[in-house]
């Protein structure tokens, strides 16, 4: 090997190592079966759901949902007396390891202010959620029709 070819390697020794650091923590959350629920025209907004698990060995929590609506928020519902409400919550907590669904009847993210043409079964309505931890992470949530 000359001196030239044993350079060469070096440097190609140096590009295929992986650096330490951020990249190895990158895959924290996992964002599964995110859904819309589809609205007639006329609807002012529609409920967002998706499954998320934390395989960090840290808490996150789910602070605000991004996307192309005048209002974007985080919902719980309570029911007391057979009424069911909905009310604001300042962020979702996913334990460490933990998995935390949003779904019909619980925990939901709202999109608010729909321009009225109402949102169909096919569409698909693009967010980013956003965590306690920085991470920012799009997904893309397909409409379904619900009786
Ligand atoms: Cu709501």
């Amino acid at each position: 090997m000359n001196r030239l070819t044993a350079k060469i390697s070096l440097a190609v020794l140096y590009m295929c190592t992986p650096l330490p650091g951020p990249a190895a923590e990158e895959v924290e959350l996992n964002i599964s079966d995110p859904w819309v629920r589809a609205v007639p025209g006329g609807a002012k907004a529609t409920a967002g759901y998706a499954t998320i698990e934390n395989t960090a060995i840290r808490a996150n929590a789910l602070v605000s949902v991004e996307a192309d609506f005048p209002r974007v928020m985080i919902h719980n519902v309570k029911r007391e007396d057979g009424v069911a409400t909905m009310f604001h919550v300042p962020e979702v907590a996913i334990e460490a390891g933990g998995i935390t669904k949003l779904k019909p009847g619980g925990l939901h993210i709202m999109f608010m202010g729909l321009d009225g043409t109402g949102i169909s079964a096919g569409e698909t309505i693009e967010a980013i959620l956003v965590f306690r931890n920085g991470e920012e992470i799009p997904v893309r949530f397909p409409v379904r029709a619900t009786q």
